[in-house]
């Protein structure tokens, strides 16, 4: 990247590519989550209203299945990063799983919820996640049993989005990896950044939707691509 030595503050979004080679299925990729389950069915408020068990059993399903991986090298990269950088760095995160955390990062939002986390319909208070949904435990708070997956479905509206764009006001690079490009409003923050000035770069294993709108464009294995990266800025920074 060009001027790497002026880079102060840096946002990172993040998308299923990233956890792609910590064994998370991706949405869109060939096998993905998508052509496995109806997005219309797991994925929306509707889906949810018609068959709260498969919704319920879905989640609790990815749930499980986050015991069994691992952080990778691209997750303990932006822990690094975020470590040793001499400025700002936040992960802004579309995924709803751990990893990020779980390699050592803090500063992290979490646009699009995590699966840890249950939102209760009644009280609207969140809690984490102590036994299955499909359950139907009750609210920690409340009582109620009307606990629900803590993730934004098609239709909602994604978390933090203010701070999400006060911290692309205030960037200086936006880094996009392991993300299609094909879900707003992060499909449309590479726009944001440019409108704002800020230098953009795709890490991603192919071509995504967005690709042309980026500064730069680096194709490969997240777990490969993001360690190469932060090396790149923690030598020209210091
Ligand atoms: C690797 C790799 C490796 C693989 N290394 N890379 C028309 C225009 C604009 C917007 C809309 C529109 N029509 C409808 C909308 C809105 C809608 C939307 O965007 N729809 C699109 C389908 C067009 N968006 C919404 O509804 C959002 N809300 C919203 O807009 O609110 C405003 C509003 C609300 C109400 C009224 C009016 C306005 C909400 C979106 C919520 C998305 N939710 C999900 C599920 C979350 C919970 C869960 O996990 O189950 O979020 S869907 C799913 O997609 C999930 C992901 O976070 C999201 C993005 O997927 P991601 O991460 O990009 O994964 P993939 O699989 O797509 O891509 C992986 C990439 O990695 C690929 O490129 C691979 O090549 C790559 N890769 N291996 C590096 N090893």
């Amino acid at each position: 990247m060009a001027r790497m030595a002026q880079i102060r503050n840096i946002v990172i979004l993040t998308g299923a590519g990233i956890s792609a080679e910590s064994g998370i299925d991706t949405f869109r990729s060939a096998g993905g989550l998508w052509e496995q389950h109806n997005v219309e069915d797991v994925a929306t408020p509707e889906g949810f209203a018609r068959d709260p068990d498969l919704v319920l059993g879905f989640y609790d399903m990815r749930r499980a299945a986050l015991t069994k991986v691992r952080p990778n090298r691209a997750h303990d990269a932006l822990a690094r990063l975020e470590a040793e950088f001499a400025g700002e760095v936040l992960i802004v995160t579309q995924n709803v799983d751990d990893l990020h955390e779980r390699a050592g990062a803090s500063r992290i939002l979490h646009m699009h919820g995590q699966l840890g986390s249950a939102l209760c319909l009644a009280c609207e208070m969140r809690s984490p996640i102590e036994t299955a949904l499909a359950e139907r435990p009750p609210c920690p708070v409340c009582q109620a049993r009307s606990l629900r997956p803590d993730v934004v479905w098609f239709g909602e509206m994604p978390y933090q989005m203010e701070r999400i764009y006060a911290a692309l006001r205030e960037a200086d690079l936006f880094v996009s990896i392991g993300t299609s490009g094909a879900v707003y409003p992060a499909a449309g923050f590479v726009r944001d950044a440019r409108n704002l000035g800020v230098q953009t770069l795709e890490l991603n294993l192919e071509r995504s939707e967005g690709s042309h709108w980026f500064h730069e464009s680096r194709h490969g294995k997240a777990g490969e691509l993001v360690p190469a990266w932060v090396e790149e800025v923690l030598g020209s920074s210091t």
